[in-house]
């Protein structure tokens, strides 16, 4: 098998009918969402509508059973307008829906699935906590079985979740320590928590520099009790779990830098061809031609780096190490194009009035958010051999 890539006809029409409904339904309502720092419960409706919920989800449990280069298509259309919509869209499948897709029992996916693949429903990611971000082993959330009760019992907190703390978040995936190994190592494991569970409180959090629009919340859990039943795959798995749900995670991260890139790199061209300084437009001077040539070329590797990770993972091939170099490369660029293309807008790219000014600060979640640059750095380095 070799890896080639042509978009074939059906996904050039599905990229198409994403694209239109972010330039027509979301970059109206994107600056002011994102002033307001608010979360559209309408446009996440919308969103489901148009089939972006549950997309790798098999349609045995209500999901749209793409295969994994449409949806992370659907995640770079979303990001080329506003990256807090493609967020809300990338955390949701990647990290909310899909954990419960391939390693729930028949009865979870059953009672939760359905309903996430609609845009009536969000579920979270619980991996962070306040002393627990790279270091992801570090939990200090509990979780201890209570044989009285026979439950287990949920004490800590979790930070910076996206999708965990709105109207339509229906749970978390919590990563807990339910015990220690002989060598003082924790014993990780995942529980599904819902979101009406008594003693979670859910708190949004406010004052974001970027994705203003997505929903980001803080949880504490105070003596939550939680049935058996409510474990996703075996005790003791949970961080195996995260891991592997972070290295899916990571394409749908480089999706959001890749169509940020390509976006601020549609913004700056449209504008470099229309304002003339010097008596000519901006795009005939080589200083802005250099940067636009340098955007175009670093997009197009970004591109078929990206794909090509998609491909391996649809094929059943290892991708954990290209993964994580998408995730970095694609957030890098994402960061440039946004830095280059600010430049060329000059003053008014530090407007809000120019969308330019809103790419730039999104852009930085992506080199810190689902693993930061330097911890691809560590797993690439570790799958080389270093
Ligand atoms: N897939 C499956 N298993 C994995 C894995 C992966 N990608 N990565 C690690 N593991 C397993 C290891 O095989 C090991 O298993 P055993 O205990 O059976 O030997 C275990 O997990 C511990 O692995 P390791 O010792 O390598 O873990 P580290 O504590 O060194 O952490 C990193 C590894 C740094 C890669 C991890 O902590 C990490 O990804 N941190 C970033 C977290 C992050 O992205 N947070 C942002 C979340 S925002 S959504």
């Amino acid at each position: 098998m070799s890896y080639s890539y042509q978009e074939s006809d059906e996904l050039k029409l599905f990229r198409d009918s994403v694209s239109s409904f972010a330039r027509n339904e979301i970059a109206p309502q994107a600056r002011e969402l994102d002033e307001k720092e608010k979360f559209s419960v309408e446009l996440t409706k919308k969103m489901g509508d148009l089939g972006l919920f549950g997309t790798v989800v098999g349609s045995k449990y209500g999901g749209q059973g793409m295969d994994y280069l449409s949806y992370i298509v659907a995640v770079e259309e979303l990001a080329k307008i506003d990256g807090s919509q493609a967020a809300t869209i990338a955390a949701h499948n990647s990290l909310g829906a899909a954990p419960i897709y391939y390693y729930g029992n028949e009865e979870q996916k059953k009672k939760y699935l359905p309903s996430l693949c609609t845009g009536s429903g969000l579920w979270g990611f619980g991996l962070t906590e306040a002393e627990a971000g790279s270091d992801a082993q570090a939990s200090r959330t509990t979780a201890t079985w209570n044989d009285a009760k026979k439950c287990w019992v949920i004490n800590g907190s979790k930070i910076w979740i996206t999708n965990s703390a709105c109207e339509l978040t229906k749970g978390i995936t919590v990563q807990a320590v339910t015990g220690r190994r002989p060598d003082g190592r924790a014993i990780l494991s995942c529980f599904l928590v819902e979101a009406q569970t008594a003693g979670l409180t859910r708190r949004p959090m406010k004052d974001k520099m970027m994705w203003r629009a997505s929903n980001t919340g803080e949880l504490y859990f105070d003596n939550i009790e939680v049935a058996q039943s409510q474990v996703l795959g075996e005790i003791g798995q949970g961080f195996k779990i995260m891991m592997e749900t972070l290295d899916n995670g990571r394409l749908s991260i480089g999706a959001m830098g890749l169509g940020l890139a390509k976006g601020a790199f549609d913004l700056t061209l449209k504008y470099a061809k229309e304002r003339k300084t010097f008596g000519q437009t901006l795009s005939k001077h080589q200083a802005v031609s250099f940067k636009l040539a340098e955007m175009a070329t670093r997009i197009e590797a970004a591109e078929g780096l990206l794909y090509k990770a998609c491909w391996q993972k649809q094929n059943k091939i290892p991708f954990e190490k290209v993964a994580a170099m998408a995730k970095l490369y694609c957030s890098e660029v994402a960061e440039y194009c946004a830095r280059e293309g600010q430049q060329t807008f000059g003053g008014y790219g530090l407007m809000k009035e120019y969308p330019i000014e809103r790419h730039y600060r999104d852009a930085a979640l992506l080199r810190i958010g689902e693993g930061t640059s330097e911890i691809q750095r560590i797993v690439i380095g570790r799958h080389i051999g270093c």
